[in-house]
């Protein structure tokens, strides 16, 4: 363990919780999500800030940052601990110094630091969460205070594939949610997940969060990144908003006769989508009635700066096709579909791609 001194006292302590950063000497955002997240430390009062897993890009990026970060991750007024993730794994010996504030939590199977009426475990990574260990796990979990788990690993909750950043094809440490719930902890505070913040009530009625990336790494990381806050006295959580760099786009397929309502919407979404740090845009798809230019120069207009991908087509022709119009008079007076516009759309795709074809004369 590194020289540290207990900072941390008192029984209502305020733990702020984020994971993978992935810092990198090549990419100045992730150094900048840092620095913003000890600042929201800070605004919030915070005793302790946990990251679980990929903290670091990889070990190469730690070796290369740890000595401009030592400053930066000293005096701060809180503890930060540190869970190795797959990506930095070996980053943190018992000799590598990140700063005073920095606790890495790196002893096998399961890392424990006891404050006066708070538990925080932590499991640095591995492959498998196997029963010896969830065993081991569930030792610790023998506390009266308020008990945190941090843990780098794959929830089964069907959140989708290109949520875990690259490693999609490899599932590392999948976990169920009611072997989470056996474990017998009030919170577990996870890492791996980019997308977006994930919160869920365990069976135990633990609560287990993935907070997101606190700053989007590639376009799959869509929407104002997050960090999750816990006052361990009053058991509130909150998800706080972080100002950092993040991607967002706005995807609207456009029918015939809804042009003005989609515009409108365009422009509140952009209201609150403009700004410096983010990477945002509008993708137009579907059919128009209007002039093509015409409703391009009113997306535009709404989208007041932002980039709009606008792939809209005029369907006057098709419109006026007989066996569109026998389709679209059959499906007004059919009763048994619900979704009417949706019907619409895809027989105006299906007779707009034959007539690109050039399998129906116009
Ligand atoms: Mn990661």
């Amino acid at each position: 363990m590194p020289l540290g001194h207990t900072i941390v006292e008192g029984s209502s302590l305020r733990v702020l919780h984020t994971s993978d950063l992935h810092l990198s000497a090549g990419n100045p955002r992730t150094l900048e999500a840092l620095e913003h997240i000890l600042d929201v430390a800070r605004q919030e009062n915070a005793d302790i800030v946990t990251i679980a897993g990929d903290m670091f890009d990889s070990a190469r990026d730690a070796n290369e940052l740890r000595p401009q970060l030592r400053d930066l991750l000293s005096e701060n007024g809180f503890e930060i601990l540190v869970l190795p993730g797959n990506h930095d794994a070996t980053a943190f010996t018992q000799n590598t110094f990140y700063g005073n504030d920095v606790f890495p939590l790196i002893d096998k199977p399961v890392t424990v630091r006891e404050y006066e009426d708070l538990l925080i475990a932590g499991v640095p990574f591995r492959e498998r969460l196997d029963d010896d260990v969830a065993l081991r796990i569930r030792e610790v979990s023998d506390f009266t205070g308020t008990k945190i788990l941090l843990l780098h690993c794959t929830l089964d909750i069907g959140l989708g594939s290109g949520g875990f950043g690259e490693e999609e094809a490899i599932r590392y440490m999948p976990v169920s949610s009611a072997k989470l719930a056996g474990l017998g902890f009030d919170y577990i505070l996870a890492g791996h997940f980019h997308s977006s913040l994930h919160e869920q009530k365990l069976a135990s009625g633990g609560l287990f969060v993935y907070p997101g990336s606190p700053v989007s790494l590639t376009r799959k990381e869509r929407g104002r990144r997050s960090a999750y806050l816990i006052d361990t006295e009053s058991k509130k959580t909150q998800a706080i908003e972080l100002s950092t760099f993040y991607c967002d786009e706005l995807e609207v397929t456009i029918s015939p006769g809804t042009e003005k309502a989609w515009v409108e919407q365009i422009e509140q979404w952009a209201k609150h989508h403009k700004g410096k740090n983010c990477d945002v845009r509008v993708i137009a798809k579907g059919f128009t009635e209007m002039p093509e230019a015409e409703l391009k120069q009113q997306i535009e207009a709404a989208a007041g700066g932002i980039h709009v991908d606008f792939r809209v087509r005029g369907i006057e022709n098709i419109l006026r096709y007989p066996i569109y119009q026998r389709f679209k008079q059959r499906l007004l007076n059919d009763d048994g579909i619900d979704d009417k516009e949706r019907v619409d759309m895809m027989m105006l795709t299906v007779v707009s791609r034959l007539a690109e074809e050039g399998e129906l004369d116009l």
